[in-house]
């Protein structure tokens, strides 16, 4: 079945419910002299190269590979269309590799046809911080697809992987691989349903008009929490803090550091948003959310070529109620005209989904984790990692 998967280091799916495995590392390191010095081999047409997500040019590139054949639906309706200026974002993180930014082009043309990506990332699994790659972006032309270039592919980030002395990974994917450490459901909160419902995107509920479905999902104008204000350069020791503080109750989560919330957390225009609640009595620092922006294109509407969605990403409430706290997110992703929120049923999300009126989509995210056994499945509140 999985001819490619069978053959790697990752959780099999007759090793299910096998209790006596251990949980860690499932093959040791090898000495960095004993890992392969070339390239794997292409079909002959094509190369490789390293992608300079420095250069306006080859950021471009990316972008116009990534936006016209990267994530569909299931009936191909919307594709994800990351901004360029967040794959700056994503892809250059506090020690990231260059090397880790992997193309592949046509060698008679030139034309950029496949890419994939590693940053570095300290995850935390159980009691044990592990140095990891978090692997993303993984995209194959339409027109080259079942080829077994996939394959290849994981094959030679795993190799520049393994040659920076790091031997696990951590990603995600909407199809089922062997084998997922939990299985999450995508939550969806209609910002502006009428733009939602004539795309496709949702439809009109039973015994729903369009007024009374606009009324149902209709926010007040402005966040409610007093104290609620954008996250500065100076809270980032408080919210690393908060947030480690917060991130240490889950099974699997990022061991985040001032840099990496500095990286990571800091609003940056387009490309990622958050909001803290600081006392007016005792200006602490009490709770905090964020989301990312991912539009998607619209794959033939006649009006819109584009759905701007939010993506929840790390919250932590100590003092606001997590519902009211998110209530505020929506608000303010409604004041920025995003269409739609999204969140996943990770860390203690479920606590708000229903409430706040987010409805179950048709998608699931599958998370897994390379060369690193857990003992069980996990269940969806016991992670604690948002990966974009
Ligand atoms: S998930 C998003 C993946 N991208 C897309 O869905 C974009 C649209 N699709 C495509 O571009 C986020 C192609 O369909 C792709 C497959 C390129 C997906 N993950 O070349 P073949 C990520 O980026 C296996 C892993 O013929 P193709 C995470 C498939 O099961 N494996 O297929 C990426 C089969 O193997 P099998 C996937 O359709 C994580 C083989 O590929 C996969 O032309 C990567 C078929 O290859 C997926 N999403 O191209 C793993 N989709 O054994 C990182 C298919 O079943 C691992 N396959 O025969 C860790 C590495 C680092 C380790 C460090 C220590
Ligand atoms: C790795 N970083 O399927 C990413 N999205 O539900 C790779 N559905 O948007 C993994 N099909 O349910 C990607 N509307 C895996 C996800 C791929 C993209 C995907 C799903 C997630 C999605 C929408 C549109 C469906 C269009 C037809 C959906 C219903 C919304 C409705 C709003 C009102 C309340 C009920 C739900």
């Amino acid at each position: 079945k999985h001819k490619f998967w069978e053959t790697q280091p990752v959780g099999q799916f007759k090793e299910v419910g096998d209790s006596s495995l251990p949980e860690g590392p499932i093959e040791p390191p090898t000495p960095l002299s004993e890992v392969k010095q070339e390239p794997y081999n292409l079909p002959s047409a094509y190369e490789w190269t390293t992608c300079d997500m420095d250069s306006e040019e080859t950021c471009l590139e990316v972008y116009n590979l990534l936006k016209n054949n990267y994530v569909e639906d299931d009936e191909n309706m919307f594709r994800f269309n990351y901004s360029k200026e967040f794959l700056r974002w994503a892809l250059r993180p506090p020690s990231y590799f260059r090397s880790w930014h992997i193309g592949v082009r046509a060698k008679s043309s030139k034309k950029l046809v496949a890419f994939i990506t590693g940053v570095p990332a300290r995850i935390r699994v159980r009691d044990e911080v592990v140095r990891m790659a978090e692997i993303n972006f993984l995209c194959v032309h339409k027109k080259l697809r079942s080829k077994r270039l996939a394959p290849v592919m994981i094959k030679e980030v795993t190799r520049r992987v393994h040659l920076e002395n790091i031997w696990q990974a951590a990603y995600t994917a909407g199809v089922v691989l062997p084998t997922p450490i939990t299985t999450c459901q995508y939550w969806h909160r209609s910002l502006n349903p009428k733009k939602l419902i004539d795309v496709g995107f949702s439809r009109l509920g039973a015994r729903m008009t369009m007024s009374r479905t606009i009324k149902l999902y209709k926010l007040p104008d402005s966040p409610v929490t007093p104290g609620f204000r954008k996250m500065e350069l100076r809270d980032v020791p408080a919210v690393t803090r908060l947030l480690r503080n917060y991130l240490s109750q889950f099974v699997v989560a990022p061991d985040f550091d001032e840099d990496d919330v500095e990286h990571w957390l800091l609003p940056s225009e387009n490309v990622v948003d958050s909001y803290l609640v600081e006392s007016p009595e005792t200006h602490e620092i009490t709770d905090f959310c964020s989301f990312y922006t991912l539009p998607s294109s619209i794959l033939g509407n006649q009006t819109y070529s584009t759905l701007k969605a939010a993506y929840s990403y790390y919250n932590v409430s100590t003092k606001t109620p997590l519902l009211q706290l998110m209530n505020d997110a929506l608000i303010v992703a409604k004041q920025k005209d995003y269409d739609v929120f999204n969140a996943l049923d990770v860390m203690q999300n479920e606590s708000f989904l229903k409430e706040l009126k987010f409805g179950p989509g048709d998608g699931q995210l599958h998370y897994y984790l390379y060369n690193y056994r857990i003992r069980r499945e996990l269940k969806p509140s016991e992670l604690g990692l948002v990966l974009l």
